[in-house]
Parts: structure tokens; C-alpha cells; sequence
């Protein structure tokens, strides 16, 4: 006999028609077979379409129906299935279950999104980035619902739909797209000081990520952590790459909009589908009370951090994405995030940001996935049993057993199943004093906008903080308000004067006095951390290198490099001006990509081996002189035979630290050439 159909496994069934296990037998969705899926039903073969014709009716009205809203933010996503694991048990400050033992694994979702843009928009524009888990703990979902910035615009959840709408496509004229650049954003920026230093952030490399593998997360909020006593600390979540850090360059990232739409989902479906699983760690840091009075701002304030010099990092496990999904809508569009989503041991900060949240993630759920029931969609339900006395709402797809659906109730002293019960160990909120007076206030505690930003600001290399200027000066050229333009300026001059100046040059304007600071700024030390450049990881694990060939090539040599990459831990991507096969000098060979459609931009590094005769007829061609000269300006490694030079002088490469001959391509390729720079580009 068949097994009956399992909608968590998509298992069994003889007539269903969706996921793994299907039969050949094509039904309707209410499991009539189907014996023609080419033509309609007619009267007569030249004749009108028939009413009658359920079959057709049912599949148009689904097509007609298969889009759910997308999300207000955070509309195109990626995911990944994995697994986290506890390295380093927390017992003395969270009796959460996930962190009790080393060794113990918890079921992960991750979604990385970009925020601006719609569901169909472009990876990598300027952005913050989406960084979620969702973790199936046995003890129900934990959301650990964060971004790639450790900060966030706003101070307090009233502003939310404020900030969204200035920088989402203007409302008159429905443009521009996943994109920042424009006068309402700015607009409200300059309005709005306490945006500053995530604006910092987002100006600088970390808003233009390589790869959602190379990216950091952070839970931003503090949160609290509760042992198996009541007792709390704060807490802050980090997820750190195992294949650091590492971001686009600006002219690159705009290029790659046109060159790979999918850029960033691309790159995370290839690495799982190849075995080369993305992971990260997860650090905390905990503090107390005592240390949270001492700092200069409020840790309930989500637009400061906490330098890690100040309070260090303390690794307590690692997750692997080794899983991509069977099905976007299923796994993806229909993916819930909830902050709200904790587990015994993990509690909330009053953090006014984060408690904004609790209400609003919820909320939204209902109107996209259109029913209270969406915890039951399979990639949202728990993994751990999970009963209590909620009934009925649309799509109720259990069919709930029992004649108690209250609580409390004696069915029990009638024989009956009397249905579950709370227990004492359930979760139980941390216990807090809390008094005062009601008031619609911000407290004196948040009111410093600008010390942070600055402390940003000073730990960055010049080469970054050149980037951040010229992000700021590009962004604000493209305004059509010019007094938006100036109040920006006049705010900047309170995060550091040379920024504002350098800003001001390179827009051509006269400095305006700067807005007068609700607190005075004061100097923080840097930090190290919050640079990508000092703490570059130089590795070519994950990273993909474009290998450019043509007629008469020396095959031994490709294949001694493709080896090379491939032992580096990196992809080789070999390309030529025909994808059907070239005559090498050793043999014949195919080219994964042809090179019309496989710019410089998609890879890390590039290398050129090629006879003299190919590099001269190649110098003609603007696709293979736009792709050595793009690679150039990119700062990346270019490792090159005798043969390439005259591509190489076409192009205009002068030889410096990463023009190198092809055996030492793979360890020039784990650096970009910052120093190149100021020689191409006149940044501000
Ligand atoms: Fe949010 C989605 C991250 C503040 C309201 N947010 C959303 C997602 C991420 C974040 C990663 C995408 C989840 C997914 O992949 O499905 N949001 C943040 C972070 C914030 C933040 C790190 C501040 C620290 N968000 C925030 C506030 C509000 C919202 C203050 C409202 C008051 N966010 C939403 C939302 C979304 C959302 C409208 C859209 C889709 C969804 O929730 O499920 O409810």
C-alpha cells in the first residue's frame, strides 16, 4: 500500500504532485487525474474555450493567485539550511538548551537579504544587509533576527516606517531602486543626527559586501542572558566569517548590478552546491550592570556599540550552511522571522528599538503569509512538539485532536485527554523593577549622535576612509535639493571636520557651520575591529579566480594554474573568446564562460595566458581590454605569461605588487592592492 502523504517531507502520497517522492501520475489539486496538459477544453478543435473545463480553471486561478505580498524590507533574500554547533557551553549565564553542551547541534535557517530593494532588485547595491537565523532549538525557535552593521538607523521603533520610506523609492515617482542616493533619504538623515552612524557604516566597504560568506552578522540590541538560577546579564551577538571579511570595491559592485543580478544568491547556492560550506562563528559579549553604568552611552541605545576592546569576544559555537533549499517560495517567501521568537534562557533588553520590534514582526506575518496558522508552514513550525489550546483561523492545516480546548479544565477526572499544560520551567521572563511615569520621551542617555560615528570614522585605514568620503560625495552628487546637501555637510562637521571638508571639495561647496549638537561629541579610542582592511584575512579560500586563454595557449601552464586555485581552496573559471573549444599549444580545451559574458568583475583575481599573437588580436577587442583594465581598477591580482603584455600595456597596467608572473598568482590573489588607488581614481 502507499504511504500517505507526508506535507513536512513531501514524502508518500500517491496523488500529490509537489516535492520529492512524486509519482508520475500529473492530477488536479483536489487529485483527479489529468489525461491532457497541452490543449483546453474546446468546442470543437477550431471552436470557443469551454467553461466546463475545470482542469484549465483550476491551474489559471492558481497561477493567478502563486504571489503573497513581499516584505515591506528586506524584500530579496537568500537562504541556506545548516546547523549550529555549541563549541564553548554558557551554563553560568543562559540555561538556554542550544548552548548547554559542547558538541550539541541545533537545526539552522539562515536568510541574508539586501533592505532597500524589491523581491526582483539587484544584490549588490550600497545597502545594509539582512543577516537572520532561525535556530529549531528543542525548546522552540530562537530568531536571531540581525544585520552585517552592528547598529541601526534609529533609536526608537516610532521612526521605523519614517526611515523606510524615505529610502525605499520616492513616493511621487516610484524610483529610484535599491538605492540610497536620493534626496528623501538624505533627507531624513540630515533631519535625523542619530542615523549618523550607521550612515557611516553603510557609506563605507561593509555596505558593498564580496559575498554573503564573507560578511559579519550582529544580533545588534542588547539582549539578556538568564541561567538556570533567574539570574541575567546583558548580551550582545557577533557571527564572524570564517573567510573574513571582505567587500567590493564601489566601480566593481555597480558593474556587477548589470553583469549578475543574482550575484550574492549566485555565490551562496554555488559554494553549498559545491561542498565548500560557508561558516561563521558565533561570539557573545556579556557584561553586567556595573559595566553598562560605566560606558560613555547607553546599551539600550541600538546605535552604539560596544568596542570589543572594551568588552571582549567570547566564541561559544559555529554554524554551517550546508544545505541550499528544494524551493524559493516554500523556503524563502514564506519564511517568518519573529524577534519575539526566544527560548528559555534568552530574554529582552528594554532597548526601545528592539520592543518596537516584538509587536511589528508578528504583525506583518499576518498580512503577508494571510493567517495566523503561518507557523505551520513546515519551514516555520518548530521542530520540537509544540501544543496548546489555539484553534481553528484559516488554513488550520492539523486537525487538532480532544474535547478541551481551555485551559484549565478537569477532563482528566472524566477519563478524557485534558490537553497540555504550562510547567514551571517554561519560559519565564527575567524579573525587573520597572517605575516611573508614562511619558513619550527619548532618554537624555541617547542624546549623543556623534562620538560613535567619529570613533568609526578614526579606526579606519586612509584607504577606507577615503571610500567613506567619496560614497558620502557621490551619494549626496546625486541630490537634486542642494540645502539637503548642506545640512548633511553641517552634521558631518560634528563627526570629524576633514570628512566634512573633503566631502565639501569634492562637491564643490562652501562648508556651512556646523548643526548645533544636542550633547558634545566626545573622543572615543578607536578600534581595530571595526576595520575590514587591518584585520584582512589574506586567503583565497572561496574566492573564485577568471583564468582568460585563447588560440595556441600553453595547456600545460593553464592546467598547472587551474591546479594551484584549485589547492588555494579557491574556483578556477577559465574564459575564451568561444565556449565550444580553442586549439592549445598541448591539446584542445573548453572554456567555462565566453568572454563577452564573463566580465573581470565576477572574480577576485584574473590571469592572462596567452601566446603574443592572441594578446595583440585581443588588444582589438574592447570585452578583453575592458576585462584586464577592470581588474586593474578593481585592485585585484593579475598574473600574466610572457605572451599577455601587449593585452596587459593596452590596458594600462603598470606593474606594482600585484602584477605577477602565473605561479605566483595564488598568493598575490589573497590581497587587493589598496595603494593602487590614488594613481586611478580621484577619490575625495
Ligand atoms: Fe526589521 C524584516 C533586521 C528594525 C520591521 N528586519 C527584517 C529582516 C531583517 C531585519 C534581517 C528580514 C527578515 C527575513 O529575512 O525575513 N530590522 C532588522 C534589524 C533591525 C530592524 C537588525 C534593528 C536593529 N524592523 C526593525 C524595526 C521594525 C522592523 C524597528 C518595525 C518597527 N523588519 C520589520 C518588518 C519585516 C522586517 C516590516 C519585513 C518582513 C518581515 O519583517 O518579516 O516587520
Amino acid at each position: 500500500m502507499a504511504k500517505p502523504y507526508d506535507p513536512t517531507t513531501g514524502e508518500g502520497g500517491e496523488t500529490q504532485q509537489i516535492g520529492r517522492g512524486a509519482t508520475p501520475k500529473l492530477t488536479t489539486n483536489h487529485g483527479a487525474p489529468i489525461s491532457d496538459n497541452q490543449n483546453s477544453l474546446r468546442a470543437g478543435a477550431r471552436g470557443p474555450t469551454l467553461l466546463e473545463d475545470f482542469i484549465l480553471r483550476e491551474k489559471i486561478f492558481h497561477f493567478d493567485h502563486e504571489r503573497i505580498p513581499e516584505r515591506i524590507v528586506h524584500a530579496r533574500g537568500s537562504v541556506a539550511h545548516g546547523h549550529f554547533e555549541c563549541t564553548d557551553p554558557i551554563p553560568e549565564l543562559s540555561r538556554a538548551s542550544l548552548f548547554a553542551k559542547k558538541g550539541k547541534r541545533t537545526e539552522v535557517i539562515v536568510r541574508f537579504s539586501t533592505v532597500a530593494g524589491g523581491a526582483g532588485s539587484v544584490d549588490t547595491p550600497r545597502d545594509v544587509r539582512g543577516f537572520a537565523t532561525k535556530f529549531y532549538t528543542d525548546e522552540g525557535n530562537w530568531d536571531l533576527v540581525g544585520n552585517n552593521i552592528p547598529v541601526f538607523f534609529i533609536q526608537d521603533a516610532i521612526k521605523f516606517p519614517d526611515l523606510i520610506h524615505s529610502v525605499k523609492m520616492e513616493a511621487d515617482r516610484g524610483f529610484p531602486q535599491a538605492a540610497s542616493a536620493h534626496d528623501t533619504f538624505w533627507d531624513f538623515v540630515s533631519l535625523m543626527p542619530e542615523t549618523l552612524h550607521t550612515v557611516m557604516w553603510a557609506m563605507s566597504d561593509r555596505g558593498i559586501p564580496r559575498s554573503y560568506r564573507m560578511m559579519e552578522g550582529f544580533g545588534i540590541h542588547t539582549f539578556k542572558l538568564v541561567d538556570a538560577d533567574g539570574a541575567e546579564s546583558f548580551v550582545k551577538f557577533h557571527w564572524r566569517p570564517r573567510l573574513g571579511t571582505q567587500s567590493l570595491v564601489w566601480d566593481e559592485s555597480a558593474k556587477l548590478q548589470g553583469a549578475d543580478n543574482d550575484y550574492h544568491r549566485r555565490d551562496l547556492w554555488e559554494a553549498i552546491a559545491a561542498g565548500d560550506y560557508p561558516e561563521y562563528d558565533l561570539a557573545i559579549q556579556s557584561f553586567d550592570t556595573e559595566l553598562a553604568n560605566s560606558l560613555p552611552y547607553d546599551v539600550l541605545d541600538a546605535t552604539k556599540i560596544i568596542p570589543e576592546e572594551v568588552v571582549p569576544l567570547r566564541v561559544i559555537g559555529r554554524m554551517v550552511l550546508d544545505r541550499n533549499p528544494d524551493n524559493h517560495f516554500a523556503e524563502n517567501e514564506q519564511l517568518a522571522f519573529l524577534p519575539s521568537n526566544v527560548v528559555p534562557g534568552i530574554d529582552f533588553s528594554d532597548d526601545p528599538l528592539l520592543q518596537g520590534r516584538l509587536f511589528s514582526y508578528l504583525d506583518t506575518q499576518k498580512s503577508r503569509l494571510g493567517t495566523t496558522n503561518f507557523h505551520q508552514i513546515p519551514v516555520n513550525a518548530p521542530k520540537c512538539p509544540y501544543a496548546n489550546m489555539m484553534r481553528d483561523g484559516l488554513m488550520q492545516t492539523q486537525i487538532p485532536k480532544g474535547r478541551a480546548n481551555y485551559e484549565p479544565n478537569s477532563l482528566d477526572e472524566a477519563g478524557e485527554d485534558p490537553g497540555p499544560r504550562p510547567r514551571a520551567d517554561g519560559f519565564c521572563t527575567a524579573p525587573q523593577p520597572v517605575a516611573g511615569e508614562k511619558l513619550r520621551v527619548r532618554s537624555e542617555s541617547f542624546a549623543d549622535h556623534y562620538s560613535q560615528p567619529r570613533m568609526f570614522w578614526k579606526s579606519q585605514t586612509e584607504n577606507e576612509q577615503a571610500h567613506i568620503a567619496s560614497a558620502i560625495t557621490f551619494e549626496l552628487s546625486k541630490l537634486a535639493l542642494n540645502h539637503i546637501r548642506l545640512r548633511v555637510l553641517s552634521q558631518l562637521r560634528n563627526v570629524d571636520e576633514t570628512l566634512a571638508e573633503r566631502v565639501a571639495k569634492g562637491l564643490g561647496l562652501d562648508l556651512p557651520n556646523a548643526a548645533p549638537p544636542a550633547k558634545e561629541p566626545i573622543d572615543l579610542e578607536p578600534s581595530d575591529a571595526l576595520s575590514i582592511q587591518k584585520r584582512w584575512q589574506a586567503t583565497l579560500q572561496g574566492r573564485k579566480v577568471g583564468i582568460l586563454f585563447d588560440e595556441g595557449s600553453d595547456k600545460a601552464a593553464l592546467e598547472a594554474l587551474i591546479k594551484a586555485v584549485k589547492d588555494a581552496g579557491a574556483t578556477p573559471f577559465t574564459i575564451a573568446s568561444k565556449v565550444g573549444g580553442m586549439k592549445l599549444q598541448g591539446g584542445e580545451m573548453k572554456a567555462d564562460g565566453q568572454l563577452a559574458g564573463s566580465p573581470s568583475w565576477l572574480f577576485d583575481a584574473v590571469a592572462l595566458v596567452l601566446t603574443e599573437d592572441a594578446a595583440r588580436r585581443l588588444a582589438q577587442d574592447s570585452a578583453a581590454v575592458g576585462f584586464v583594465a577592470d581588474a586593474y581598477a578593481h585592485l585585484k591580482a593579475l598574473g600574466h605569461d610572457e605572451g599577455a603584455k601587449a593585452l596587459l600595456d593596452r590596458a594600462g597596467v603598470k606593474p606594482d605588487a600585484g602584477v605577477v608572473d602565473l605561479p605566483k598568482l595564488p598568493k598575490a590573489a589573497t590581497l587587493r592592492y589598496w595603494d593602487r588607488e590614488a594613481s586611478l581614481r580621484d577619490l575625495a
